[in-house]
């Protein structure tokens, strides 16, 4: 039986925006948190002590961290180092450098020649020996399209036979190493990477369309004892025979993992069996405070309701009310600042909303019914650019609203918006979601 400490997505050095300068130390709060957090995880893997730790990626927010955020994660892992315990840190989207291969910013503890340390920064695996005997990881780190395909290689296909030929790549170098494992030992798959059956948050918009979603059927394979994920930062288990699990991030990366549970996993593994022991981490709370105060005769007083309702002491915090212009006046912000200064930080966000529809076109008027066609005319009126299709825009309306059908013209097309446009950097069709995903990054 081996031990396992399984962590993921520690992004050293994100959220600073959540925190403020400690005054004794000189440090970002956010920065100390999450030292601190991951100082527990490695706590508990030397309290226990395991027998190896498994960290599945996303070390810092980039390859390029900040010398005293690269220091304080080294000073951590370096505990396990002076505790013997193996450790295999994967290469997750956010550590690899984006100009080819290599230099990602874990490679340094391959360079250094860290004692037990295994740097997986591509598709291997490693035979590891433990204090309870040999285990052998094959670490898969987040895949982009580059890795596995040329640019010939996907010529003229579409987006969806792309990610099938990805897939199918994996599939081939994924199965060379299954076939030289040794059938007696127990063998975990270290991977980096999106699932198809994985509920996302915040890691969604981190990496759209740099990556492709790997299908369950490739990992929940009886050839695995245990399949260690990371990069979902919500902690979820998605399939049990196997165990598939990503532990999840091990602090609030940001206000997406408000309501999420942090912590790490511990495994118990050996050929044919795993048993999972979820552990929580006690993280600093994130609080969003929603009201709307447009309604009421007192806004003031019904934020101040509001805010005391809520516990929020040390936690980072939102105020987001709605509120009319002409309520602003009404409205003391010294005095929300001093409710809310028992939040570790916080922000206030005020939405104003109309009370009435405002006509965006002032000859539309206000509060009575408009004739379409009219709405449509004066529209156009507006946007001088569509002069040369506005009168026939208004007879397709027209024949549209009594129920006729318009006859096709040639002008159609010129004003159909371009569905699948050429990606400017790959070459390949752009479906229009992922188009959508691109505008998020
Ligand atoms: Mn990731």
């Amino acid at each position: 039986m081996i031990k396992i400490l399984h962590l993921s997505d520690i992004h050293l050095g994100s959220g600073f925006s959540h925190g403020r300068i400690n005054p004794e130390t000189g440090l970002n709060t956010r920065l100390e948190d999450f030292v601190a957090t991951l100082g527990r995880c490695i706590d508990r893997a030397i309290a226990e002590p395991v027998d190896l730790v498994l960290f599945g990626g996303d070390a810092f927010p980039d390859a390029t961290p900040l010398p005293i955020v690269q220091e304080a994660f080294a000073a951590q892992f370096r505990r396990l180092v002076d505790a013997q315990i193996p450790t295999v840190l994967l290469v997750g989207n956010h550590d690899q450098h984006s100009q080819g291969a290599g230099g990602a910013s874990l490679c340094i503890y391959r360079t250094l020649g860290v004692p037990g340390f295994v740097v997986g920064d591509r598709l291997e695996t490693h035979q590891i020996q433990t204090r309870h005997g040999r285990i052998q990881v094959i670490t898969l780190p987040w895949l982009t399209r580059s890795a596995l395909l040329t640019r010939p290689d996907a010529d003229g296909l579409s987006l969806a036979e792309v990610n099938q030929l990805l897939i199918d790549r994996l599939r081939v170098a994924l199965e060379g190493e299954i076939r030289r494992l040794d059938p007696n030992l127990p063998t975990v798959l270290l991977g980096h990477l999106m699932t198809d059956t994985a509920q996302f948050g915040a890691e969604r918009f981190l990496a759209v369309g740099k990556g492709f979603t790997v299908p369950m059927s490739l990992l929940a394979r009886p050839c695995f004892d245990y399949v260690a994920l990371g990069h979902v930062h919500r902690h979820q288990i998605l399939a049990e025979q196997p165990l598939v699990v990503y532990p999840g991030s091990i602090e609030r990366v940001d206000f997406s993992e408000e309501q999420e549970e942090k912590g790490f996993v511990l495994v118990e593994v050996e050929p044919g069996q795993a048993t999972l022991e979820f552990c929580p981490l006690p993280v600093r709370p994130f609080r969003t405070i929603r009201v709307n105060v447009s309604d009421v005769k007192d806004p003031q007083a019904a934020l101040i309701a509001a805010i005391e309702a809520e516990e929020f002491t040390d936690a980072v915090v939102r105020l987001i009310y709605q509120v009319r212009p002409d309520q602003l006046d009404q409205i003391e912000s010294h005095c929300l600042h001093q409710y809310l200064s028992a939040a570790h930080t916080y922000t206030i966000q005020a939405d104003l909303v109309s009370q009435l529809a405002r006509p965006r076109l002032p000859e539309l008027g206000t509060g009575h019914a408009i004739d379409p066609v009219d709405a449509l005319k004066a529209y156009l009126d507006n946007q001088p650019h569509l002069a040369d299709i506005a009168a026939e825009m208004l007879d397709t309306a027209a024949a549209l609203l009594t129920g006729e059908p318009a006859e096709w013209t040639s002008s159609d097309l010129a004003i159909t918006p371009q569905l699948a446009p050429l990606n400017a950097a790959t070459g390949l069709e752009t479906s229009t979601d992922e188009a959508a995903q691109l505008r998020l990054l």
